[in-house]
C-alpha cells in the first residue's frame, strides 16, 4: 500500500441538475453510506469530509432557446461556480478535493478550477475521464438538452460563456491534455467533434482489441517521467464507464463496459503513476442501485486508486 500523503478532502454535490432524471443528488450520501472516508482512512489517508454544497434546486425545467436550449442551465452555472470555487480553495491549500456527485456537469467546476490551479503553479494537467459517453456535445449537437453531455466542450473552449470561461480562460483544457477511455455511445456530431480536436480516445472496441493493460499503459504514456511535484492528474470517474452487470446504480447505463477486474487494473495503473491530484465521482443514482451496490464498488474502486493493492508477487517487467 502506498497511499497518498497529501490530505483528501471530500466535497458533496447532490444535484441531478445536468441530468435526464432525478437521483444523482443523492449520490453523496451513498458514498458514504457505503463508507468512502473510512475506507481511505483504513489506507492511511487522511480525509476530512466537507459535508455537501449547497445550490439550486432541480426544478426539471424544460429546454429553454434563450439559454442554448439546455435545461436547467442557470442553475447548472450556480452549481459549477461553487464547485469551482470549492475546489480551488482545497488545491490552494494543498488538499487533495475528491468530488462525491452528482451529475457529471460538475465537472466543468472542478475541472476548470484545476485548470486554474495549474497555471497558478506552473503545473502541467493531464484529466483522465472515465465513461460510456464523450460529454462532447455543444448547446447546438446536444440531442437532450442535458448539461451532463456537454462538459467536456466545455472545458474545450465550446460552449456558452458562462461555463468556458469559469477558470477564467479558455479553453480550460487543451487537447493534449484530455483522454477519454471506454466510450461506447458516442453521438454522431461528437464523434465529429472528438476528431477535429484531436482528443485522444480509447473506446471499447480500442480496450476490446488491446486489452486493459495496454490501453493504460497508453493512456498513461504522456505522463512516463513526469515529476510529482510539477504534474497534475485529475480523474473525472463516471459511473456508467462501468459495465452495468456490476454497476446498475446510474441514469444512463450502456452494455459492453469493463468488468471487474479489468476496471480493478485501471485504477491500480492510475494509482502506480503517483500523480493523482483530484477526483471526480459522478452519475451514482442511488434510486436505481440495489441494496447500495454500485455505491459500495465504486468504494472498493477507489480504494484501489488511491493503493490499495492485491499484489503479492510483482510479475511485471
Ligand atoms: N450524448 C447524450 C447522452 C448522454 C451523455 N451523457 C449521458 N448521456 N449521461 C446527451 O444527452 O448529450
Ligand atoms: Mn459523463
Ligand atoms: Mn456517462
Amino acid at each position: 500500500v502506498h497511499a497518498p500523503t497529501t490530505p483528501i478532502s471530500l466535497i458533496g454535490v447532490p444535484t441531478d441538475i445536468g441530468a435526464g432524471r432525478l437521483g444523482a443528488a443523492m449520490g453523496p450520501d451513498a458514498l458514504r453510506v457505503a463508507q468512502l472516508g473510512p475506507a481511505l482512512s483504513e489506507l492511511g489517508c487522511d480525509v476530512h469530509d466537507l459535508g455537501n454544497l449547497a445550490g439550486p434546486a432541480n426544478q426539471r425545467k424544460p429546454r429553454d432557446p434563450a439559454h442554448g436550449d439546455l435545461r436547467n442551465f442557470g442553475e447548472a452555472v450556480v452549481w459549477n461556480q461553487a464547485v469551482h470555487d470549492a475546489v480551488h480553495g482545497q488545491l490552494a491549500a494543498g488538499r487533495m478535493p475528491l468530488m462525491l456527485g452528482g451529475d457529471h456537469s460538475l465537472a466543468v467546476g472542478s475541472i476548470s478550477a484545476v485548470a486554474r490551479h495549474c497555471r497558478d503553479t506552473g503545473k502541467r494537467l493531464y484529466v483522465l475521464w472515465l465513461d460510456a459517453h464523450a460529454d462532447f456535445n455543444t448547446p447546438d449537437t446536444s440531442p437532450s438538452g442535458n448539461v451532463h453531455g456537454i462538459p467536456v466542450a466545455c472545458l474545450s473552449g465550446l460552449g456558452p460563456r458562462e461555463l468556458t470561461h469559469l477558470a477564467g480562460f479558455a479553453p480550460a483544457l487543451g487537447p493534449q491534455s484530455l483522454c477519454q477511455i471506454g466510450l461506447r455511445s458516442v453521438d454522431a456530431q461528437e464523434k465529429h467533434l472528438i476528431k477535429t480536436h484531436n482528443i485522444d480516445v480509447f473506446d471499447m472496441r480500442a480496450i476490446d482489441e488491446l486489452g486493459m493493460r495496454e490501453t493504460m499503459l497508453r493512456a498513461l504514456a504522456p505522463l512516463a517521467g513526469c515529476d510529482p511535484s510539477q504534474t497534475h492528474l485529475h480523474l473525472s470517474f463516471d459511473v456508467d464507464f462501468l459495465d452495468p452487470e456490476i454497476a446498475p446504480g446510474t441514469g444512463t447505463t450502456v452494455r459492453g463496459g469493463p468488468n471487474y477486474r479489468e476496471a480493478q487494473l485501471c485504477m491500480e495503473m492510475i494509482a502506480d503513476t503517483g500523480l493523482l491530484g483530484s477526483v471526480d465521482i459522478v452519475e451514482l443514482n442511488p434510486a436505481l442501485d440495489l441494496r447500495n451496490q454500485t455505491a459500495e464498488l465504486v468504494v472498493d474502486l477507489v480504494q484501489s486508486l488511491f493503493g490499495k493493492s492485491t499484489l503479492v508477487k510483482d510479475l511485471r517487467r
